[in-house]
């Protein structure tokens, strides 16, 4: 266990399982994988509300067939992970290097304003260009829905990643699968993602 007291202020304690004990994969298909790890990091309350205050948040249109849309969330984006504020997120990047083999260098931090925000199907494509990719995904504040669905159709595996939980997609995720944050009814609060990229997968096999 990786412990920082009192990063930002007393009692405001953070910390990341290094033991990666909550664990749990799924086996998508034969080349996919999904891993779920809850509870990973521990005061993750904090780091939302730090990260909300300071990160530089900008408001991104997508084009969706013929027409410009206003993504329903905010993000931010470090493609060098030195200028992302929040030492902690240094700290977990280069734990999250370590685990999984792969040297994560830059991140790009969504934040989910409430329940009405959301990301629709995608893959990962412009950052995972390599056959098999690992992509961490850490979530910070509200419990959402995170879908994973084959890109041929099919049912989807649903994940409900809380604060602190760490979803990770291996193998031919990017390529062969599509994943979501669906917008929902029930009220939910503040969430943030923060992705976590590398340009050794950005570059191709
Ligand atoms: O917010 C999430 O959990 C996933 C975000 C995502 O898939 C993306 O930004 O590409």
């Amino acid at each position: 266990m990786t412990t920082q007291p009192d990063l930002f202020g007393v009692g405001d304690t953070l910390a990341i399982d290094e033991t990666f004990a909550t664990a749990h994969r799924i086996e998508l298909d034969a080349t996919s994988w999904v891993e779920h790890v809850p509870g990973w990091l521990t005061g993750n309350e904090v780091l939302l509300e730090r990260l909300i205050a300071t990160a530089e948040w900008e408001q991104r249109e997508r084009r969706i067939v013929d027409r410009m849309m206003v993504e329903p969330r905010l993000t931010a984006e470090y493609p060098d992970v030195r200028q992302a504020p929040e030492p902690m997120l240094h700290t977990i990047t280069a734990v999250l290097s370590e685990h999984y083999g792969v040297p994560y260098d830059g991140l790009w931090i969504n934040y989910y304003r409430d329940h009405r925000d959301s990301t629709g199907w995608h893959g990962d494509w412009a950052t995972c260009k390599r056959r098999e990719c690992v992509v961490p995904v850490l979530s910070l504040g509200a419990t959402r829905r995170f879908l994973v669905k084959p890109r041929k159709g099919g049912r989807s595996v649903v994940l409900t990643p809380a604060g602190g939980d760490l979803v990770v997609m291996g193998g031919r995720c990017q390529r062969d699968w599509r994943h979501c944050v669906p917008k929902q009814q029930t009220v939910a609060g503040a969430r943030i993602s923060v992705n976590f990229s590398s340009r050794f997968q950005a570059a191709g096999d």
